[in-house]
């Protein structure tokens, strides 16, 4: 590791790198230094973003937008360290990509969360986000993923393998394969409006995790990360992510269903502090269709862990057999939960 990094333009002498973290797709580590500044040095998942070049393009786009539109606002952003050679990212020898951030080292963030205030904050800082992306110029940023939450062709791809059954757990999953079918025709209900033209495209994260917004030792959301999957989307994508994981009373893998709900208080916060910063931006019918984007989203997120389970755990880090069959179940009670609030 010390021979990857001596190509990257970092400050001091290394101390130390250890992995961290509980992201399903890259591996992250935390790089300490003898000096003031430390890096987060990222193996990138080559098979999930097969473009990486484009990735960390959009990514020096996005942040050098967003960095002079923060300027006063108290907002912080990535910083891409390039490697001597100025590429923003390397290739070792056997064909991983890697790359460096600074670290932020007075930041932290959370999977799940104490407090309403909490919901709030965070909910503030990827209003922010929203907000200063507002004359992003889109049509730069490349589609690193197609489709990545379109649910028409996420629902396409799980039919097909249901068809498939290439493992043999679809008897596993009879009931849930069909609580996704009847619920598609509401859920698809944005998509569709999108597809229609109804709804503005903007320059969405498609990442919104609750634990992808840091705070500080006041509790004010300061930073947005993890912006690999920044691309053309709708505002529903992230306010869903946010509340979906946000809002939640429990762990997305939580295999007890009767701990799997929505917090409402929390809800209300995150709606609360997303709209201040937001809403003067949003047209009505993107206010409209805001109480499905939180279903959305748990729904995307289902759909995709049962078409993973079904394929064999090809795509997410699983650390069990039955991992992404207990993610889709219980991200099929959320929906649920989340459909009640609307
Ligand atoms: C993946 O690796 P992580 O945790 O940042 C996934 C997201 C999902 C999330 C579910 C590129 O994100 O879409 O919402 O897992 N990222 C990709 O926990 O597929
Ligand atoms: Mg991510």
């Amino acid at each position: 590791m010390n021979h990857l990094l001596s190509h990257f333009q970092l400050t001091g002498t290394v101390l130390s790198a250890k992995p961290l973290g509980s992201g399903h797709i890259n591996d992250s580590y935390r790089v300490s230094m003898d000096g003031d500044i430390d890096y987060l040095l990222q193996r990138i998942n080559h098979e999930v973003f097969p473009d990486v070049a484009g990735m960390m393009r959009n990514i020096d786009l996005v942040t050098s937008h967003l960095r002079d539109k923060m300027i006063g606002s108290g907002q912080r952003t990535l910083t891409v360290i390039p490697a001597k050679s100025g590429a923003l990212f390397l290739q070792d020898e056997v064909g991983n990509s890697w790359r460096v951030y600074e670290f932020l080292t007075d930041l932290e963030g959370f999977d799940l969360l104490d407090t309403p205030e909490q919901a709030y904050e965070g909910a503030r800082a990827y209003g922010h986000f929203l907000r200063f992306l507002d004359d992003f110029p889109a049509e730069q940023i490349v589609d690193v993923i197609p489709d990545f939450h379109n649910i028409s062709s996420r629902l396409k791809a799980f039919a097909s393998s249901v068809k498939a059954d290439v493992v043999g757990r679809g008897r596993r999953c009879k009931e849930e394969i069909k609580s996704i079918e009847s619920l598609a025709n509401r859920l698809t209900t944005i998509q569709r409006s999108w597809d229609a033209g109804q709804l503005p495209t903007r320059t969405t994260h498609n990442d919104t995790k609750f634990n992808n917004v840091l705070f500080d030792g006041d509790g004010i959301g300061r930073a947005v990360v993890d912006l690999d999957t920044v691309m053309q989307g709708v505002v529903h994508f992230d306010f869903g992510d946010g509340v979906r994981t946000g809002a939640a009373t429990a762990p997305e893998d939580e295999a007890d269903l009767h701990l799997v709900g929505v917090d409402p208080a929390k809800y209300q916060a995150f709606q609360e502090g997303y709209l201040e910063i937001t809403q003067d931006y949003l047209t009505p019918l993107e206010l409209e269709l805001l109480p499905l984007a939180g279903p959305l989203l748990a729904y995307l997120m289902a759909v995709r862990f049962l078409t993973d389970f079904l394929n064999g755990d090809v795509y997410y880090k699983t650390a069990y057999p039955d991992h992404n069959l207990v993610r889709g179940r219980n991200q099929l009670k959320l929906v649920e939960e989340l459909l009640k609030l609307t």
